[in-house]
């Protein structure tokens, strides 16, 4: 059995959710109280010594960190398209990883962490990081309806929720409409699952 040690309201969760649900996997759901500070306990340090969720156990074998979990799940499970075969593909799914951890979580998903949660930040770096790396984005997918290639990957996935939570980060997200757009072709897929806070369409 797949157990996700997982938070409701976390994007790197959400990452792990959709694509379960996308590969139509079983799974259960192990909440991790992180308000009473559970990821610090001796036994959840176990799973994550980084003590943050998401961790993905598949019947003893643990993984953290939600991109490490999106490519186990994908060459596990997924294959063609979540997990190509050929070294350029690759290449290009490991690089918007990289930027989902990099400056996805410094920009946009910090902002939301500040906004939302409260916590003092940088907020003009922050800022600075959001606006460069969305304007990245929304002009990659004005030639292309995926981050990756002609088909979803797991690189989108990686990418998805914190831009779609961005507005929770005072990020006006409805300017990028290339953006936009790949949001709808998202949850447009099989399996999508929303979380709350993401971005909808505004009906007057
Ligand atoms: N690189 C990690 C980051 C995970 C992360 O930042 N998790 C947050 C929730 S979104 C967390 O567990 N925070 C608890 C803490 O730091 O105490 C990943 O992608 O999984």
């Amino acid at each position: 059995m797949i157990t996700l040690h997982d938070m409701t309201l976390s994007g790197n969760c959400h990452k792990v959710r959709l694509l379960l649900n996308m590969l139509a996997l079983p799974y259960q759901i192990q909440p991790v109280n992180l308000g009473g500070g559970e990821q610090h306990s001796p036994e959840y340090l176990q799973r994550n010594p980084f003590g943050q969720v998401p961790v993905l156990d598949d019947n003893g074998f643990t993984i953290r960190d939600s991109q490490a979990i999106l490519v186990y799940l994908a060459k596990r499970y997924g294959g063609v398209p979540w997990w190509p075969d050929d070294a350029y593909h690759l290449a290009q799914i490991a690089a918007w990883l990289s930027t989902a951890a990099n400056e996805i979580a410094n920009g946009p998903a910090l902002l939301r962490v500040h906004h939302k949660f409260g916590r003092d930040i940088d907020l003009a770096r922050a800022q600075q990081t959001a606006d460069k790396v969305l304007g990245i984005i929304d002009r990659h997918l004005q030639s292309q309806d995926w981050l990756v290639g002609d088909t979803v990957s797991i690189a989108d996935i990686a990418v998805y929720p914190y831009l779609a939570l961005a507005p929770e980060g005072g990020i006006t997200i409805g300017e990028y409409t290339n953006i936009i757009a790949w949001f709808q072709r998202i949850r447009a897929l099989p399996g999508y699952v929303a979380m709350p806070g993401m971005w909808q369409v505004q009906i007057n």
